[in-house]
């Protein structure tokens, strides 16, 4: 992993496109704010080589927020199957060879979801219950999402699908304990 620290007023500390896992121990990183930097910045997250004014207002809820990292690889979500309730930044490295994204749903299980055909999760049908995704990832590259997750059980997952696959039905999910 690559890693630069800039010396900002704030310091923002950048995790680069990677090609293995380094487990970081979530109290001991105030990370707040990752983009691959290969490749364009997701649109939800801002251009990181852009004055500290837009990262200033991405920072206001990361201190209290718990960082946790997950893997993407053909074809599993890989991490902590036990975390804690509240604002949780999930820092997610696709350490695979294809394109995969890191998506949070609420149930016991991926087979207890609502599917398509194809065994993607059907989010329309799911609502609410379909918490959000990171943007795509491509193979190498490491996104940050954040969700405010209440106590419960969630699927993690990769929801993409192209006809008839689907990356959830290879088995590209992780039931998670929410406490
Ligand atoms: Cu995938």
């Amino acid at each position: 992993m690559k890693r630069f620290l800039a010396t900002m007023p704030l310091l923002v500390l950048l995790v680069a496109s990677c090609g293995e896992s380094e487990p970081e121990a979530a109290a001991t990183e105030t990370t707040t704010t990752a983009a691959p930097t290969t490749t364009a910045a997701p649109t939800t997250i801002a251009e990181t080589t852009e004055a500290a004014e837009t990262t200033a207002a991405e920072t206001t809820e990361a201190p209290t927020a718990a960082s946790v990292v997950y893997e993407l690889v053909e074809w599993e979500v890989s991490g902590p199957t036990e975390i804690s309730a509240g604002t949780i930044t999930f820092e997610v490295m696709n350490i695979g060879e294809n394109t995969h994204e890191f998506a949070v749903a609420k149930g016991d299980s991926y087979e207890s979801l609502p599917q398509l055909a194809n065994g993607a999760v059907d989010e329309e049908a799911l609502g609410a219950d379909f918490i959000g995704r990171s943007e795509r990832i491509d193979a190498g590259d490491a996104a940050e999402v954040t969700f405010d997750l209440e106590p419960g059980s969630y699927v993690f997952l990769c929801n993409i699908q192209f006809g008839p696959n689907s990356h959830a039905s290879a088995g590209q999910v992780l039931s998670v304990t929410v406490s």
